[in-house]
């Protein structure tokens, strides 16, 4: 079941320079390919309709701070039970809950500061998709 991920590295990845060594892990898992990849600064206006769910909770304005407070890299994924398989990769949302071995277990300690994000569905990545790359097909 080949599927696509919208995923972002967050402003934290960028700054600590875990670019590379995030974007090794995706490559490295079998048949995952990168099929979008760019350095974006995030305004606003995209980070409330990417994070529109979490609107008027305690932590939504500091996440959009955060979120806006440095370069991400946007990607697109694409392989075999890749939304399933990129949420493993990166562990849950508390990176102290996460177990050794996924990205945000290995180099986070604070939850808003977890250094990844990867699309939790097929829906939310079709949707995400659609507003960071309209123009992909
Ligand atoms: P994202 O969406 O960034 O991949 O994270 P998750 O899917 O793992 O978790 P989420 O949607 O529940 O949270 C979005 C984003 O908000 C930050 N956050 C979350 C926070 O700062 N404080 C909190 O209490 C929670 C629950 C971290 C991720």
């Amino acid at each position: 079941m080949s599927q696509r991920s919208l995923v972002l590295l967050k402003p934290d990845a960028v700054r600590r320079g875990l670019v590379g060594e995030i974007i090794g892990r995706i490559e490295r898992k079998a048949g995952w390919q990168l099929v979008a990849l760019e350095l974006r600064s995030l305004d606003r206006g995209l980070l409330e309709q990417h994070y529109g769910e979490h609107i008027g909770k305690p932590f939504y304005e500091p996440l959009v701070e955060f979120m806006s407070s440095g370069p991400v890299v946007v990607l697109v994924v694409e392989g075999e039970r890749v939304i399933e398989g990129l949420r493993t990769l990166a562990g849950p949302t508390d990176p102290i809950a996460a177990a050794p071995g996924s990205i945000r277990g290995d180099f986070g300690t604070i939850v808003r500061e977890n250094l990844i994000h990867a699309s939790d569905s097929e829906e939310s990545a079709a949707r995400e998709l659609k507003l960071f790359f309209p123009s992909l097909v």
